[in-house]
């Protein structure tokens, strides 16, 4: 491949062997996160560096939400999970080693595990998400077993150390510990080594930086700059999540989780030097699905377990994936006829707008990109800047609860202030279905909400909503 597609590139200058990489990855592509699901092992227990904002009781942060743990496996369980999970959720395009340690610190269990998949599952894509310390170390056997995608965590490019300092305590390496400056220094020259080397065999490597306001917020410029440079694919800003509670040094030390806002302006100072990647849902080390569902509780150790290869194997029926991928493909196809070319990753206000003004609009969906999902249900909103001429996808935002928890989960709280509080700067709610309450909630905070397209593809429905509203007979006409 050209190892020259970088970010800046629009889908249609990419080379045709990148596209085939990326177009059922539900990461790489923001396009295929509706429509393909990934699964997470969790083989990978241990970790050869600490970070400031990670509690090792819990998943690695640096593709996890903390505060969340994963039942660990050996490769053979992982490989019986995916072979089980791929027979039910036949979405299921990708598997990724993303912790709850590093995958690279425990090389056994990771290689052994991408081995055993070749052979069961050779139609899943392998993902790898590594601090990046030992890639190097394990070039030979990443391109060996055919890991397209690696994801480096890649938090400042700082060559003093001074910066990583604050993140990184230490550094494990050879038997050593390196404490500081030394050790950030340690680590950062064999992330820039690793990454030179995963791209030099054609590899896709996309860089998480977790933003951590007051220590790097001004540093991510540089790090886009850098990886700009490299040639890596693409570039995801992750806030840190952080709370006395999860016990990380940051949290203990009062660090605050990043805001909505925050994340908004890195991604404003960064998205000029690389392709940003927005949807990221900081899914947990064992998470199974879509990147908005998790289905992790669905699948039990003993439900595949105590089952043989053979039994997996017929049960994850790859002529029947190959066909529901097919049909996949097919209605991606409509969905784009249906939606134009509207979306428009690096536009500006002013390439959005006639009149320079866009406005914010939140949309629920269970996936197959449309607005196919009650505001009740909702337990995210994806966030598009619109305005009259054209439309940019910026974030997903979370809320802890739905609005109806449905009466098994009505525990007497009233998770509309939350709700509320995330969409608090947004014009517009598009959903498949509004109760008369909630509607009024959200006006009150002058959110207007709209269910005439429910069930319609989401992008033509943000443009066509927003000239509805705020162009033709309202605000700027
Ligand atoms: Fe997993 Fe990561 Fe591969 Fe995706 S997740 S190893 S690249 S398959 Fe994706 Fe999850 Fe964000 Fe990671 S949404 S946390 S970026
Ligand atoms: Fe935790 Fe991941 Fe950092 Fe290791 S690399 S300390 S598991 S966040």
């Amino acid at each position: 491949m050209s190892c020259s597609a970088t970010s800046t590139k629009t889908p249609s200058d990419l080379h045709a062997d990148i596209l085939e990489k990326i177009n059922n990855h539900p990461c790489y592509s923001q396009d295929a996160h509706q429509h393909y699901a990934r699964i997470h092992v969790a083989v990978a227990p241990a970790c050869n560096i600490q970070c400031n904002y990670c509690n090792r009781k819990y998943d690695c942060s640096n593709e996890s939400r903390p505060g969340v743990t994963s039942y660990k496996m050996t490769p053979e369980e992982a490989v019986k999970k995916v072979l089980h999970v791929g027979g039910l959720v036949p979405q299921l395009s990708v598997v990724g080693i993303a912790g709850p340690g590093d995958g690279l610190a425990n090389p056994k269990q990771t290689f052994e595990t991408f081995r055993l998949l070749k052979q069961y599952a050779p139609d899943v894509k392998l993902c790898l998400s590594t601090n990046g310390l030992k890639i190097s170390d394990h070039i030979d056997e990443i391109a060996q077993y055919n890991i397209e995608h690696v994801t480096v965590t890649l938090n400042t490019v700082d060559e003093s150390g001074e910066i990583g300092a604050k993140i990184y305590p230490w550094v494990f390496y050879n038997h050593k510990r390196y404490r500081g400056v030394e050790g950030a220094k340690l680590l950062l020259q064999k992330q820039i080594e690793g990454i030179k080397l995963l791209i030099s065999r054609g590899i896709l490597v996309k860089v998480n930086a977790v933003l951590i306001p007051g220590i790097n917020d001004n540093e991510l410029p540089n790090v886009a700059k850098k990886i700009k440079e490299l040639g890596v694919f693409i570039f995801n800003i992750m806030p840190i999540i952080s709370k006395p509670e999860f016990g990380t040094k940051f949290g203990l030390d009062g660090v605050k989780s990043a805001t909505s806002k925050q994340v908004m302006n890195a991604q404003e100072k960064c998205g000029i030097d690389v392709k940003l990647m927005r949807h990221c849902r900081q899914c947990r080390a064992d998470a199974v699905g879509l990147l908005g569902e998790d289905r992790s509780d669905e699948f039990s150790k003993n439900s595949f377990s105590e089952k043989s290869f053979e039994e997996l194997e017929e049960h994850y029926n790859l002529n029947q994936r190959v066909r529901t991928h097919a049909n996949i493909e097919t209605w991606r196809r409509a969905l784009k006829a249906a939606n134009g070319k509207i979306n428009q990753e690096q536009a500006t206000k002013e390439e959005l707008s006639s009149k320079g003004i866009t406005k914010l609009v939140a949309i629920t969906t269970k996936g197959d990109g449309l607005v196919n999902c009650h505001f009740g249900n909702a337990k995210e909103f994806l966030i598009y800047e619109a305005g009259d001429l054209g439309i940019k996808f910026i974030m997903h935002r979370k809320v802890e609860k739905s609005y109806c928890m449905g009466p098994d989960g009505c525990d007497g709280s009233y998770p509309i202030d939350e709700i509320k509080e995330v969409l608090k700067d947004c014009d517009l709610l598009l959903t498949q279905k509004i109760g008369e309450c909630p509607e009024a909630e959200l006006k009150s905070i002058n959110l207007l909400s709209d269910e005439s397209f429910a069930d319609q593809p989401i992008e033509v429905s943000v443009l066509k909503g927003v000239r509805k509203h705020f162009f033709s007979s309202g605000l700027f006409k």
